[in-house]
Order: C-alpha cells, then structure tokens, then sequence
C-alpha cells in the first residue's frame, strides 16, 4: 500500500459508508479493513471521499470565429483538477477539409505534456464526407468511440438529416456514440438574423433567437433519427422543458437516448443576457439560458435520471478580448462559457437544497457520464481496481465563487459572487495528491490519454 486515505466517508453512486481506503500503485487497491499504522496516510476526517469528477464536455485550447480560447489544455485541466475533476473528454474539432487522423494528431500536440488531469476526445466532425465517414468507423479502435454532430450553424458545422442518419447507422455498427447539438439551424438564422435587421443587436437577442422550439424540433427530430436505424444517441446541451419533452415521449417509445445538461442551465436564465454595460455577452452560450422554470424541470429530470450527466461545457472567451467583438452586434460574441473549476461547486448546491441526493450528485458529474463514455469502472466510482482519482471533499466548508480564485486564464466567472457551501479539499490522480486545499500541487502532462471503451461494451443491458 502506498497510501491510506484514513476516517473518510466514502460516497458512490450506489451509498455511502465509512471506510479507509487503501491505494496501491496508484490504483484502489482495498476498501475498508485494517491498515498498518505506519503507511502514509491522508486524514478524511469530516470530509467525504468521492471519485474525481468527469467531465464529458469540453473545449479547451479551442478555435471560433477567428479567436483562440484563453485556456489551454494545461490552464483548463489545472481549473478542472482544483474544482474536483480528475477526467475530462474534450472536443477534438476537425477543421474544414482536415482529415480526422490530423485532427486528433493536432489534439494530441495540445494535451501531451500539458494536461494535468486524464483526458479523452469526442471528434467533432465538422467536415463529412467519403474518407470521412471510412475513418469514422475506425476511431473506436484508437479509443474514441463519440463523436459530435451540429444540427446547427449553416456553412461550418451544419449537417442534414440523411448525413446524421448515416452518421448514426455507421455508429451503430461500429459501437460509437453520437453526440447531437440539437438546435434548428435555419430557424435560428433566420431569428438572428431579423432581429439584427431590426436593429436589435445586443446579447439579449442571442436568446430570443434560439427559443425552446428550436432546441425541441431539432431534438425531436434527432431522436426519431436513432430510432429510424436504431440506435443510440446522446444529446448534448439539453436546457428546457420543451426539450425535455421530446426526450421523454422518444425514451417512451423505447429510443435508447441519453442526455446531459449543463451546470449554466440549472442556475441562469435568459435574464442574465441582459446584464447592463454589455455584461450580458459573458452569458451568451448556445442554446442560451432559459428560465428558472426550467431549472427545476431540469433538476427533477436529474433526480429520476431522465437525463444522465452534468457537464460544464467550459469554453473559454474572454470578455475583454473575444466576447468584446460583439459590442455592436450580438452575432459576433463567440459562444461559450466558463465552468470547469465551477461545476461540482454548483451542483453541490443542489444537493444542500434536497434537489438530489449526495448519491445523485456523485453519479450525475462522475458515475453516469463515465459509464456512457466507455471509462467505467476505471473511471467514476470507488471499487477495487478503479484509478485512484479521488475527491476529499468538505461539506461544510463555505466560499463566495470568485473569478480571482479560480485556475483557468479568463477574465471572469459565470458565478460570481455566489455563496457555495461544499468545496474538494484535496484532490487525487491515480493515488497522487495534486491538489490541497485549492492549491494545485502536480506536474502538468502528468494527465493520460484515456482509450475509451465501445458504447455497446459498456451498456448492453
Ligand atoms: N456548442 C457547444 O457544445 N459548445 C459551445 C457552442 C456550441 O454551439
Ligand atoms: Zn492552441
Ligand atoms: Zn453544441
Ligand atoms: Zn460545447
């Protein structure tokens, strides 16, 4: 044993005890028992052990519209590890006319040496076409086994509905994950683009021009999509009630679909787009905030799993430098937010208010999403054998979030000024301690790429 984390609670998906846990060559090596008493030990009394948190959505050291993120792999895995997340999958984006080897191999360039936690890829596949669809269907042997389609954003990411039907037929033969952004593109556009002819161009009409029924129609239509040929999908994003809905009527029908949703859609509404002196632009991601309405429909849809995940959906555009591009029209604001360090923090809190349960919250940022990305058991709970990626976590310690604390390179935080309860004291990575009370204490390009397992390998039942 090289390590005892010692008096813990531990926290799964499944229930909570008591136990030391014992860690071995960076690994979970033994669960409860005795220990010798000389081993190196951590002391978890009062905290609660849970598995690192996973993050299935994000996008760092990114490219749109002509800027750069301010984060890069090392920035935006350092937030991630000091926010209590030990694994990310982040979007490799194929550029126009790139073949997806070179894409990966440019993702490589960005993550190796720099990565502080364990990492995946999702491909987004902006590009379709013959050699596209053929190296599809041998990602899963190179260990990635998702990939992102856009119903949204004609003339760079957009694809019909007979390319995402094939998309996913292919997926279903060679056991990938499709991820859909569900948003009419062209009803969008449209919107955008009269309420610009208006004269109406602050950040606010980022989200009257994408309402509910756009997300809804265009995730109706990818569920019925998967069911035409059977197979399973993952809608990214999900934000509202009517959205909700069409999952709830294809899930009905026995589509195999699953869903996430994102922490900014539980906690700010369409309002916060609204903010005076241009402030609102720091609330323009895509599909935008809805109401508070839907933050509880969405809180429900997590405590009966209606909906499987919460990401972070981390996109990091400065307000300074890259949201400021939209000052005079709101079509020009990159889309995207901060949220990586945020995440568990702000969900925690829905567990201090009795929207879920400790378990819930365990299983929505970590269990769940590593289960459907191919990464369970490794990934996402505490057993014997699993990485040793834990989380010391207090409870009843209090902080006001606040940009100036946090680990990523932007320039603000979509939380600020609010009152968290529940903050990780230490964090783990394969048995190595790498962050302490917020500090991070690891060594960049300490983080692995993690080979995912095939869709089907995982969730036959
Ligand atoms: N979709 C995402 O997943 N992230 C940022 C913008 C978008 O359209
Ligand atoms: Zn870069
Ligand atoms: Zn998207
Ligand atoms: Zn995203």
């Amino acid at each position: 044993m090289d390590l005892v984390i010692r008096n813990g609670t531990v926290v799964t998906a499944g229930g909570t005890y008591a136990a030391d846990i014992g860690i071995a060559e960076g690994k979970i090596a033994q669960i409860g028992g005795t220990f010798d008493a000389g081993l190196p030990a951590l002391d978890a009394s009062g905290l609660y052990v849970m598995p690192g948190g996973v993050d299935v959505h994000t996008h760092l050291d990114a490219a749109d519209a002509g800027v750069h993120s301010a984060d890069d792999f090392r920035t935006g895995t350092i937030a991630a590890a000091c926010g209590g997340t030990t694994t990310v999958v982040d979007f490799c984006a194929q550029a126009h006319g790139q073949s997806l080897s070179d894409a990966i191999a440019f993702w490589d360039s960005k993550a190796e040496g720099a990565a502080a936690v364990d990492y995946g890829y999702h491909i987004i596949v902006t590009d379709m076409n013959e050699s596209v669809f053929e190296e599809l269907a041998g990602l899963p042997e190179r260990g990635i086994t998702s990939f992102k389609l856009f119903m949204a954003y004609r003339g760079t990411n957009m694809i019909d509905d007979v390319t995402l039907l094939r998309a996913l037929d292919q997926a279903r033969r060679s056991d990938a994950l499709v991820m859909v952004h569900a948003e009419n593109g062209d009803a969008a556009d449209y919107l955008r683009d009269r309420f610009a002819a208006e004269g109406k161009t602050t950040p606010y009409y980022h989200a009257l021009s994408r309402p509910p029924r756009v997300e809804a129609e265009a995730t109706a239509r990818a569920l019925a999509l998967a069911e035409i040929v059977d197979t399973p999908i993952y809608i990214v994003h999900l934000t509202c009630g009517e959205a909700l809905d069409e999952l709830i009527r294809a899930k009905r029908r026995g589509v195999r679909a699953y869903a996430e949703t994102c922490t900014q859609y539980l906690y700010l509404t369409r309002e916060d787009l609204a903010r005076p002196d241009f402030e609102g632009a720091k609330f323009v991601f895509t599909p935008p905030a809805r109401t508070e309405a839907d933050h509880q429909i969405l809180w429900d849809a997590l405590a009966n799993r209606t909906l499987d995940a919460i990401s972070s959906d981390h996109c990091s555009w400065s307000f300074k430098d890259h949201k400021s591009r939209g000052r005079d029209d709101f079509r020009k604001i990159p889309n995207g937010a901060p949220g990586v360090e945020e995440r568990l923090m702000m969900i925690y809190q829905g567990v201090n208010e009795g929207r879920i349960t400790l378990c819930d919250f365990v299983d929505l940022v970590a269990t769940r999403p590593a289960r459907l990305f191919g990464m369970f058991p490794r990934k996402g709970t505490i057993s014997v054998g699993a990485d040793a990626d834990l989380v010391l976590w207090d409870p009843e310690a209090e902080c006001v979030i606040a940009q100036r604390d946090m680990h990523n390179a932007m320039d603000y935080s979509s939380y600020e000024g609010r009152k968290v309860k529940g903050m990780p004291r230490s964090v783990l990575l394969r048995g190595k301690l790498i962050v302490e009370d917020r500090n991070y204490i690891g060594t960049p390009g300490e983080g692995t790429f993690l080979r995912r397992d095939r869709f089907a390998a995982r969730n036959r039942d």
